[in-house]
């Protein structure tokens, strides 16, 4: 059962043994096949801060019908632009934060530079940010979208999904509403089905930066089983399909010893994505013990225009 599973693999006392966890890079094929990329459109990768569309490794789980995962597709650069975004622009207005209900933040501070200025306000600071939300904003009491409640989905971001998406086969993707989920080392996320979008047919994009998870997923109940998969920085989850409404969640972050984001880059003219150096060494830091999720998810059906239209 899926809740057997997330309280072993959350266990402290005993740690549990990871013998199990499903590992891209030992590449089981009784557990995943390889599958082809279907993007047709490669010019813009550089641009937000993906590796050429062909070297990309994309592979489907046997066992977990619809859920797909890519190997990082990231370059270097763009794991620390993405990390920097997340932690500097993200957490802050016109995004909703977690943080915002305990008025923390004056009007005019952000998380971001609280914590980077003020030491003794930051310590307190930092693991307080949970979550914040982009696009439609999750209503996470109701679990409904509203008009009323939204606010733009930023360009790179739509762009980066969009060649995502069409990577594997759902070439009419539109970023409508996105999570951004940062975890501490003893953060968890408890199991549960993403179904506040009315269009279930659309894949949920979800992008991993930093530490390792352990993501547990099981099937449409809880009461089936659940399979663990590790999620290093830069690997790209889809549910579609069937397992768009399975069971998931996060019993564990584990430290990594390969901190991706470090490596010097190789890949051609990535000069178009910008960050500054100074930023950089900042949100370097804060990466040593957090993970970023990014959970990206189109709200409507194609067509549609809006949530007071029926469709
Ligand atoms: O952090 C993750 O990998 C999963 C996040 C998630 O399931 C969610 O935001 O709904």
């Amino acid at each position: 059962m899926f809740k057997d599973s997330f309280k072993y693999y959350k266990s402290k006392k005993p740690p549990p043994n990871l013998e199990n966890v499903i590992d891209i890079d030992k590449l089981d094929t009784t557990k995943v096949i390889r599958v082809s990329n279907k993007c047709t459109n490669s010019q813009d990768v550089f641009a937000v801060g993906l590796k050429t569309v062909l070297s990309w490794e994309i592979f489907e789980f046997t066992d977990i019908p619809g859920l797909i995962f890519i190997r990082n597709p990231f370059t270097p650069v763009g794991q620390r632009f993405w990390i920097t975004k997340c932690l500097k622009d993200y957490s802050k207005k016109p995004n909703k934060l977690n943080i915002d209900v305990h008025n923390i933040l004056q009007s005019k501070e952000t998380w971001w530079d609280i914590c980077t200025t003020n030491k003794q306000r930051g310590t307190d600071l930092i693991p307080k940010l949970r979550w914040a939300t982009l696009g439609y904003h999750h209503n996470w009491d109701t679990k409904h979208y509203s008009e009323d409640s939204k606010t733009e989905i930023p360009e790179e971001l739509s762009k980066m999904t969009k060649i995502i998406a069409q990577s594997v086969g759902f070439h009419d993707f539109i970023a409508e509403a996105a999570i951004i989920n940062y975890y501490r080392m003893n953060s968890t996320l408890a199991g549960h089905v993403d179904h506040s979008e009315v269009n279930i047919e659309a894949p949920l994009i979800s992008i991993s930066f930093g530490q390792t998870a352990i993501f547990l997923i099981g099937g449409l109940s809880q009461n089936n089983p659940a399979n663990a998969i590790f999620l290093r920085s830069g690997d790209v989850v889809i549910m579609s399909g069937k397992s768009r409404m399975c069971y998931h969640g996060v019993p564990r972050i584990l430290s990594t010893k390969n901190p991706v984001w470090n490596v010097d880059d190789d890949e051609p003219d990535n000069n178009i994505m910008s960050i500054n150096n100074n930023d950089w060494n900042k949100a370097k830091v804060f990466i040593t013990d957090t993970r970023i999720n990014m959970n990206v998810r189109q709200v409507l059906k194609t067509g549609q225009i809006s949530l007071h239209q029926n469709f």
